[in-house]
């Protein structure tokens, strides 16, 4: 398929550590495909779902061992642990291409290797960048054609260059204790062995798409994000882009497919979705940031998506879809999650594999982090700029996580210093989407903890570089929320999900210089009335508890980021301590 000589050399190279039996380029054909899915069916490895009514889906369950990101045993390893940074493990290169090649060794005898070509990003676009994954794993090649551009149009498309990401993927036997995740951003090289969960193996994505692509980011002057991108359409038919940054499991698929509430869909107000988990940010020529999405598909949580809360994602993931660890109902062999309806079907499937009977099952049916992989072709409110080489303009950036107290609904950053500075400061509560304690907080920089590629007080300072780069009146403004304040009874006290709309218009009216806001210690906050409850059973007491800053709660919260930050040494950014400082002062006023 191609004559490259750095792929096929390469190539070369893993073949004879890992030897695979037999080696298979994915062309990227539809026949491909399908012979691959009926293997993987004969196998085992899938369960073909209800063809009538889930066309084209597919069901997969990983080990009990293996259903999230595993933070512990991913690794980026540069040259000095100084370039890693404190918040990533780090081992030096050749001590770990050493220990890994151990377990790559004969990994695949017996096996089939497959050889994916993939683009990240529309092929061709000047935003775009190129990997090739190698896998003994059908599921990881299945998943990768949703997630990605793939096969031979992506070869034709790099020619001669040696400008690709070399990922290799072993599922071996899925040893926990010998599983890695590991970066080598010097080399353009990505290693995986022991899992089969998507974060850890399908490698355009977190690996690729934020690890490597923010050192590349730094080093050429662009920007790779945990954020969602939206286009906000007005009744006058004017479409601006925001883009949102959100720890794992904490909104940006629900954000991005938002269906406004009833009276302002009326009012002709519509939501088009670009991308749902990452972005892609370079200066345009007009100075300007533009943003595309790397991404050809969703890999969504699949916990909490029903007709009400997600109906654009529910409608994504009806036709070709792989679901992966939700539940099946026997029924009709259709899948099931809590929150997807009320009640559980009677006669279920656990996401282990246990067959349930009705009221008996323990715990969760689906697993708290099972997920779809859905091709972004299928939403219904995919964006017409979705496949735009350039991207979209990008209005505002918003930062947010889940917090039961502290951060308001809303608020606005003074500038683009002072928006850093709010990115940096972002905490939020863990979620199932990485293995580990589930709702302890702690601090999650731009939503990047887990997937910056270098030093995290390096990247704070890109984002200051990035900011000089551009106009103060054409850069994005940027934003914090929250949609996840609680009562003492841990109840939700916004609505959330397409009542989230109302926040995202005050956002672009503070955009448009159309609003004025109150000063506070923590930035702008919305006047209350500037807030649109029109329609919701919302009463003031709860409005006003949205949106207070507890001094106290927040000199609290500025303790714990000063004892966050006293980590990066000299290296944090003077911009990062005088924005501490202001806020330090503020509270104290
Ligand atoms: P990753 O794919 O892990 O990066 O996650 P994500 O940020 O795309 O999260 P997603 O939109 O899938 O949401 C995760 C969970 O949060 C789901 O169970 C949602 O139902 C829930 N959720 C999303 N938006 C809201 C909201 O506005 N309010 C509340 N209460 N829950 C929400
Ligand atoms: C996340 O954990 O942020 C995800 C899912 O989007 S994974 O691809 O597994 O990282
Ligand atoms: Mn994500």
């Amino acid at each position: 398929m191609t004559n490259n000589k750095t792929v096929l050399s390469w190539l070369d190279e893993m073949a004879a550590m890992t030897t695979p039996d037999e080696i298979v380029w994915i062309d990227g054909s539809e026949k491909q495909l399908e012979d691959l899915r009926a293997e993987a069916v004969s196998t085992g490895e899938m369960i073909q779902l209800n063809q009538e009514k889930l066309p084209g889906c597919y069901y997969h369950r990983t080990a009990e061992n293996d259903v999230a990101r595993v933070e512990d045993r991913t690794f980026i390893c540069t040259p000095t642990e100084e370039e890693a940074g404190p918040v990533n493990n780090w081992m030096a290169p050749e001590q770990m291409y050493a220990k890994l090649k151990a377990l790559y060794t004969g990994s695949m005898k017996g096996r089939t290797m497959y050889v994916i070509p993939y683009s990240m990003g529309p092929v061709g676009s000047p935003f775009s960048k190129i990997g090739i994954e190698l896998t003994d794993s059908i599921y990881v090649v299945l998943n990768m054609a949703i997630m990605t551009r793939i096969g031979q149009k992506v070869l034709d498309q790099l020619g001669d260059s040696a400008d690709f990401v070399k990922c290799l993927h072993a599922k071996k036997d899925v040893n926990p204790d010998e599983r890695y995740i590991v970066h080598f951003p010097q080399d353009s090289t990505i290693w995986s062995i022991n899992s089969a969960y998507g974060g850890n193996v399908l490698l355009g994505k977190k690996c690729f798409a934020l690890r490597i692509a923010s050192y590349l980011g730094k080093k050429e002057g662009w920007m790779a994000e945990h954020m969602l991108i939206l286009g906000l359409e007005n009744p006058q038919g004017e479409v601006k882009y925001i883009c949102a940054a959100f720890p794992s499991a904490c909104g940006k698929t629900n954000l991005a497919m938002l269906i406004p509430p009833e009276y302002l869909k009326e009012k002709g107000y519509k939501v088009w979705t670009v991308g749902d988990d990452i972005a892609w940010l370079r200066i345009g020529k007009d100075g300007r940031l533009y943003a595309i999405n790397p991404e050809a598909g969703f890999f969504g949580v699949a916990p909490g998506t029903s007709e009400k809360t997600n109906f654009n994602a529910l409608e994504s993931a009806k036709k070709n879809t792989i679901f992966t660890n939700v539940a099946i109902n026997n029924a009709d062999n259709t899948v099931w999650w809590e929150g997807l309806d009320k009640n559980p079907p009677e006669d279920c499937t656990e996401w282990t594999g246990k067959l349930v009977n009705g009221k008996t099952y323990e715990g969760k049916l689906a697993h708290p982090n099972s997920r779809f992989t859905a091709p972004a072709i299928n939403c219904p409110c995919i964006s017409s700029e979705f496949e735009n080489p350039e991207g979209v303009p990008v209005s505002a950036i918003v930062f947010g996580g889940r917090r039961a107290k502290t951060a308001p609904l809303v608020y606005q950053a003074r500038d683009w210093q002072h928006g850093v500075f709010v990115g940096a400061t972002m905490a939020s509560e863990t979620t199932a989407a990485a293995a580990g304690a589930v709702g302890v907080v702690r601090r999650d920089p731009m939503a990047m903890k887990p997937f910056v590629g270098y030093n995290m007080a390096d990247y704070f300072a890109h984002w200051i570089e990035m900011g000089k780069k551009m106009d103060a009146d054409k850069a994005p403004k940027i934003f914090h929320v929250n949609w996840f304040r609680q009562d003492e009874n841990g109840n939700f006290i916004w609505p959330g999900f397409g009542d989230n709309m109302r926040v995202l218009l005050w956002i672009l009216d503070r955009c448009e210089g159309k609003k004025d806001a109150v000063e506070s210690p923590i930035g702008y906050l919305p006047k209350k009335e500037d807030l649109d409850v029109n329609n919701l059973d919302i009463d003031d007491a709860t409005m006003e508890e949205l949106l207070t800053v507890d001094k106290a709660v927040w000199l609290e919260d500025v303790e714990n980021q000063e004892q966050y930050f006293a980590q990066f040494g000299d290296r944090l950014p003077k911009e990062i301590k005088e924005e501490l400082e202001t806020l330090k002062k503020n509270l104290s006023k």
